[in-house]
C-alpha cells in the first residue's frame, strides 16, 4: 500500500525511532488507504505515572529558569519545526487523511504559536494595583503552575498540543500527552523534535519536561485523575469533556475544555455572494468536515438563497474528493468507518425531518480501497430541525432560509454548542448587531470570513458545550499560571483594610 511504503521515509526524514514504543496491538492506520502504518505498545500504567512524577521533578527545575530563557527552548523547538514542516506536515496527511496543504499549515501553526510563545516568554506581565492605606503598593505575579496535562484529537493532532505546550513551557510548566489513539505517530515525532530542541539548549532543560503516554481512554484516566496534574487541557467530544471537567472537580484541578462546535453562517441580502461561497466551500468540506471549527449551518436570507444555492451546488457537484497526498484534492477521507456511519444516519435523519440532500455518498479512490471517502453533502432544510443541533464530524452542510436577522441569531444560538459563527454581509448594522451583546453566543464570531481556520493570536475556544476554555493567543496563557496578589507594606505603622481598629 502506498501509505505504508511511504511511511519509512517520512519518520526517517524525521528522525523518529519506534522501538521504544513498537510491538504492541495499538495501531496507527492511515485513513487514507487503510494501512497499518505501525503497530504500537500502550504504556504501562506504572510507566505512565512514572512519567507523571518525572514531569512533576522538571516542572520544581524549570519552574525557577527566568521566563526568557525557558522561551529559548521554544524558539529552538520552533526551528526544529521549520526545518521538518514539510516532512511533518507529510506525516499529518498520513495519519489523519487531511490533505497536504492542510497537513503543512498544521505544521506552521505551531511554528506561528511558538513565535507568539517566545515573545510572551518577555511578556507575562501582573498588574500593579493602587492600595487604600498609606505606605502600602499591591501587584500581581504570575507564577508556573505545575504539570499540564493535554489530551488531543486526531484532527489536529499536533496544533492543538502545540497551542498548549508553547505556552506552558514559558509559563514554567511541565507537559504530559495524552494524544488521540488514532494518531500517536504524529505525536511520537513531534515529541523527538522537541527532545531534540531540549538537546540544543542543553542542562537547564530538565528530563522529562515533555512527556509522551501512547495509550487509550485509561491513559488519559490516569493523567486526569493525578493530583501531580494541576491542570488538564482537553480537546474532543462534548461526552470525553464532561468526563475530564468532572474528574478535576472532584479533585479540585483545573480543567480548560475546547469540545464540540456546530458552527453556523449568516448570509444577508448584501452580503458579496462570491466571497461567501468561497468561505462557505472552504469552511464546510476542508479537512473533509473534520474541524471542531467546520461550517455545519447555514442560514441564506430568502432573497439571495436561490443565487447562492446554485453556486453552492455547482460547485459540490465537481469537488475533487480524491488521495489526500495528490495535488489537486481538497476533500480527503474521513477518519474511519465510524464516521461515514454516523453521516450517513445524520443524512437519513436529515431527510425524515425534511430535507432535500444533494451528495453525500460515498466516493471511489483509485488505489485507496481501504479508506472512507465521500461526497460532501448539502441539505436543504425547511427550518432548524433536531438533526441540526447535533455536531456531526462528517461534512454535511445543513441550509435554511431566513427572513429576518433576528431569527437567523436566534437560530445560530439554539444550538448547545457555542465555539465559532460568521456572518456575510456589507451593513455594518448587521455586522455590528451579529457581534454586540445580544447578538452571536460563541467564542468566535466573524465577519466576511467563514468560521474555521482561526489565526493563533487570538484566544481560541467556546462557550457552552464547547467547555467555555481558550487557548492559543491573547491572554490565554493565564490559564497556565497561578496568580499571587502582594501586598507590601514600606510603612512603619500598621493599618487594616477596612478601616477596622484592633488595639493590643
Ligand atoms: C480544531 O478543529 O480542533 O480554526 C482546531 C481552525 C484551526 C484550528 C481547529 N486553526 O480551524
Amino acid at each position: 500500500m502506498e501509505t505504508v511504503k511511504a511511511i519509512g521515509d517520512v519518520l526517517g526524514q524525521l528522525g523518529v525511532d519506534l522501538r521504544a514504543h513498537a510491538g504492541g496491538d495499538l495501531n496507527s492506520r492511515s485513513p487514507i488507504d487503510g494501512g497499518i502504518l505501525a503497530s504500537l505498545r500502550a504504556d504501562t500504567a506504572q510507566e505512565t505515572t512514572d512519567k507523571i512524577g518525572q514531569a512533576h521533578a522538571a516542572f520544581l527545575q524549570w519552574r525557577n529558569l527566568p521566563a526568557p530563557r525557558r522561551g529559548e527552548l521554544v524558539r529552538l523547538f520552533g526551528e526544529e519545526l521549520r526545518m521538518h514542516k514539510e516532512a511533518l506536515g507529510r506525516l499529518v496527511t498520513l495519519e489523519t487523511g487531511k490533505i497536504l496543504q492542510e497537513g503543512l499549515g498544521e505544521v506552521q501553526e505551531m511554528i506561528d504559536i511558538c513565535d507568539f510563545a517566545v515573545g510572551l516568554s518577555r511578556q507575562l506581565y501582573g498588574l500593579t494595583i493602587a492600595s487604600e492605606r498609606p505606605g502600602h503598593r499591591m501587584m500581581e505575579t504570575w507564577h508556573p503552575l505545575g504539570v499540564t496535562g493535554v489530551i488531543s484529537a486526531f484532527n489536529f493532532p499536533v496544533a492543538v498540543w502545540s497551542w498548549n505546550a508553547a505556552l506552558a513551557f514559558v509559563c514554567g510548566d511541565s507537559v504530559v500527552w495524552k494524544p488521540s489513539e488514532k494518531t500517536p505517530l504524529t505525536a511520537i515525532a513531534v515529541q523527538a523534535l522537541f527532545e531534540r530542541a531540549a538537546a540544543r539548549f542543553g542542562n537547564d532543560a530538565p528530563p522529562g519536561l515533555s512527556a509522551l503516554i501512547i495509550g487509550g481512554r485509561e491513559a488519559g484516566e490516569a493523567l486526569v485523575d493525578d493530583r501531580r496534574v494541576p491542570l488538564v487541557s482537553a480537546t474532543g467530544s462534548t461526552r470525553m469533556g464532561r468526563a475530564v471537567a468532572e474528574r478535576c472537580a472532584r479533585r479540585m484541578a483545573r480543567s480548560l475544555l475546547e469540545l464540540g462546535g456546530n458552527n453556523a453562517m449568516i448570509v444577508a441580502p448584501s452580503a458579496d455572494l462570491e466571497l461567501a461561497t468561497r468561505a462557505i466551500v472552504f469552511s464546510a468540506v476542508g479537512t473533509a468536515g473534520q474541524r471542531c471549527t467546520t461550517l455545519r449551518r447555514l442560514f441564506v436570507h430568502d432573497s439571495v438563497a436561490d443565487s447562492l444555492l446554485a453556486r453552492l451546488k455547482k460547485i459540490y457537484e465537481t469537488l475533487p474528493v480524491g488521495n489526500p497526498l495528490e495535488q489537486g484534492t481538497l476533500v480527503g477521507p474521513l477518519i474511519d468507518e465510524a464516521a461515514y456511519s454516523a453521516m450517513q444516519d445524520a443524512l437519513e435523519q436529515a431527510r425524515a425531518e425534511g430535507g432535500r440532500v444533494h451528495g453525500g455518498s460515498r466516493a471511489q479512490v483509485a488505489g485507496c480501497k481501504g479508506g472512507h471517502y465521500v461526497a460532501p453533502a448539502l441539505a436543504e432544510m425547511p427550518e432548524q430541525t433536531a438533526v441540526m443541533h447535533h455536531e456531526t464530524f462528517a461534512p454535511i452542510l445543513y441550509i435554511a432560509r431566513y427572513q429576518s436577522l433576528e431569527q437567523a441569531i436566534a437560530w445560530n444560538n439554539a444550538v448547545p454548542q457555542g465555539l465559532s459563527s460568521s456572518i456575510f454581509t456589507t451593513d455594518i448594522r448587521e455586522a455590528e448587531m451579529f457581534m454586540s451583546a445580544s447578538g452571536s453566543d460563541c467564542g468566535i464570531a466573524n465577519v466576511n470570513i467563514g468560521p474555521s481556520g482561526a489565526e493563533i493570536g487570538g484566544a481560541f475556544g467556546g462557550e457552552k458545550e464547547t467547555g467555555g476554555g481558550r487557548e492559543s493567543g491573547s491572554d490565554a496563557w493565564k490559564a497556565y499560571m497561578r496568580r499571587a496578589t502582594n501586598t507590601v507594606n514600606y510603612s512603619q505603622a500598621l493599618p487594616l483594610a477596612q478601616g477596622i481598629s484592633f488595639e493590643i
